[in-house]
Parts: structure tokens; C-alpha cells; sequence
């Protein structure tokens, strides 16, 4: 961590400088998008900085739970007007990503942006990058910069975090299990984190017809014996059907990630704009799943990744396609 005590500083700087900032996460959060995003602030308030909190999309009901969720705003006027003379971004491998690059393009004289990230294939798109492929999590990184000003961890934050940090390892059972991921985790316990939440919903929060879900997608497994992929689908005809949205097919790539015989997986997903959204997962030390999210325009980790495309999903003989609209 020591060598971005260097970054930490500038960041803090930049911060000193800033008469309204703004914070963005990306669009559709998840734990770890909203835990860095409550971490910083956290840091804004303590340091009393004006600032606006930003989320593209709304809170999930299971995030809920984090304390000042009600603080984030959705609306994109705050994007339009330049009243913001530092951005920092959160959680996000590139501008598409957080939700943010239409707006970006419009703004004449982008202010000072900061990004702040543990994706490897980050592309660096910041005037100062706070970027670690190592951290577990973006909120572990809030929490190294908040530790490095030796600044009060409360109870909140703390819950704030340890989410992050637990949503993005799949509480600690993925390769983003590090010795600084449980370290940070046992300080922000001692600190008061609330586990108990935490865990309640965000693991045990499954529906009924989310499950449903996944029986229809676990129906329809497929393992490729070439190639040892593991696929399956879901559409939007499965969601209308259970009537429920198509953030619930989120997670089923992480559970299906135990299948044994698995090289890695891909879940295919039909959303309501048009598109599909593909997820990857693979526990096999020598696959980089990363490496084919980019092959689709998309990117991650060597262990979890994703990627959109325009389409739709269609069932032949030859099995599940993806065809033109
Ligand atoms: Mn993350």
C-alpha cells in the first residue's frame, strides 16, 4: 500500500483545493459501488467539504440497509451543470462503466477527476488515478486512505466498507480473498461494523421468484466439452413471466462459479434496453476470463468479469443464439 501514500496525498490536496465536489459510483451499484462511495463520504463530511453524492441509478432495495443511501442522488442535471470543481469517480474500470461518459462529453472544460479503482483492466482515464488491481475492493482502498489520515472509523462507515469488501470476495471465498482484505475486515469489526446486517441482506436475501429464476437458468446449463464453458440464459420473457426486474438474474454467475467441471462460465442476460449483458466467472487458476470480456468491448478481473452487447436472446435447434433486433 505504501506506494500509493504518494496518491493518497495528491488526492487530499485536490480535495483542500475543492469548493464543491462530486462523487460519482457506477450505475446499477453494488455493495462495493455504495460502501466506497458512503467511505468518501464520510472523508467529505469529516473534512467538511462541500459535496454531492451521485449514482446513476437508484440503491437496490438490499443495499437499503447502508447508512445515507438516502443521500444519493440519481438525478443527471448535477452532471450537467458545471458546478462542480473536482469529480471523483468510484468503482469504475472506464466512464461507460460508472454510466457517465455520455454527460462527460457535453461538459466544456472537464474539472479535476479522480479515479479511484481496483479494476485491472482500468484505463486510466484520470488526472490522478488512485488505482489497485491487488485491493480486494474499492472500499478497502477508502479504508487504507482514510487510515492514512488517521481519521475516525465509525460504526457506519465501518458497515459501510466491510460490505464492499465482503460483496466483492463473496464473503472472502473468491481469489480477491487477500491477507490485507481480512485485515482491513477484522479492523473494521473492531471498529463496530455490523456483520450481522450485513450478511443478512445481503446473502440471505434471496425471493422466491428470484429463485425461480435461477432454476430456469440452472435448467438450462450447458457444458461445452471443447472448450469446458459452462452457459446458460436467461431472458426478458423470464423476468416478465415472475415479474420481477432483471437486476435479480445478479448473482447467479457467482453461484453458478461452484459448478465442478467448469473451465469458467458465462450467464447471458437479456435487459430491457435492447441489450445483453454477459457475465463470467471461473475459479481455474490458469483462465483469464478478463481477457474475453474485452474480446466483447467489455473488461474486469482475471476472475469475474462482464461485457454488453446489443441483441436479443433466441432458442433454435442448435440451442440459444444471439440475434440482431
Ligand atoms: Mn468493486
Amino acid at each position: 500500500m505504501t506506494e500509493f501514500f504518494p496518491i493518497f496525498q495528491k488526492i487530499k490536496d485536490e480535495i483542500d483545493k475543492a469548493n464543491k465536489v462530486i462523487v460519482i459510483t457506477h450505475q446499477n451499484p453494488d455493495g462495493d459501488a455504495l460502501g466506497s462511495l458512503l467511505g468518501m463520504h464520510h472523508y467529505l463530511r469529516l473534512v467538511k467539504t462541500d459535496h454531492t453524492l451521485f449514482c446513476l441509478t437508484e440503491t437496490p432495495d438490499y443495499l437499503k440497509f447502508l447508512p445515507d443511501t438516502e443521500h444519493i442522488s440519481n438525478d443527471e442535471n448535477h452532471l450537467m451543470k458545471n458546478e462542480h470543481d473536482l469529480i471523483i469517480i468510484l468503482d469504475s474500470g472506464d466512464l461507460q462503466y460508472a454510466g457517465v461518459d455520455k454527460h462527460f462529453r457535453k461538459i466544456k472544460g472537464l474539472p479535476v477527476v479522480i479515479n479511484i479503482d481496483h479494476h485491472p483492466t482500468n484505463q486510466y482515464y484520470g488526472h490522478i488515478n488512485l488505482v489497485h488491481p491487488q485491493a480486494s475492493s474499492t472500499s478497502e482502498i477508502i479504508f487504507h486512505f482514510l487510515d492514512y489520515f488517521r481519521l475516525p472509523i465509525t460504526k457506519e462507515v465501518a458497515t459501510s466498507l466491510l460490505t464492499g469488501i465482503l460483496t466483492d470476495t463473496g464473503s472472502f471465498s473468491n481469489l480477491a480473498t487477500t491477507p490485507s482484505s481480512m485485515e482491513v475486515s477484522s479492523k473494521l469489526l473492531t471498529s463496530g461494523a455490523r456483520v450481522r446486517e450485513i450478511i443478512t441482506n445481503t446473502f440471505r436475501n434471496k425471493s422466491l421468484s428470484q429463485l425461480q429464476l435461477w432454476g430456469r437458468a440452472l435448467s438450462r446449463l450447458k457444458h461445452n466439452k471443447k472448450t469446458g464453458i459452462v452457459t446458460t440464459v436467461l431472458t426478458q420473457q423470464d423476468f416478465d413471466e415472475l415479474g420481477i426486474d432483471d437486476e435479480s438474474g445478479e448473482g447467479i454467475a457467482n453461484f453458478l462459479n461452484n459448478v465442478e467441471q467448469a473451465r469458467a462460465i458465462i450467464v447471458l442476460r437479456e435487459k430491457l434496453d435492447g441489450t445483453i449483458k454477459g457475465s463470467l466467472r471461473t475459479t481455474q487458476p490458469d483462465v483469464d476470463v478478463s481477457k474475453i470480456a474485452e474480446f466483447f468491448g467489455g473488461g474486469g478481473h482475471k476472475k469475474a468479469a462482464g461485457f454488453t452487447i446489443k441483441g436479443q436472446l433466441k432458442e433454435t435447434p442448435q440451442g440459444w443464439q444471439v440475434v440482431k433486433k
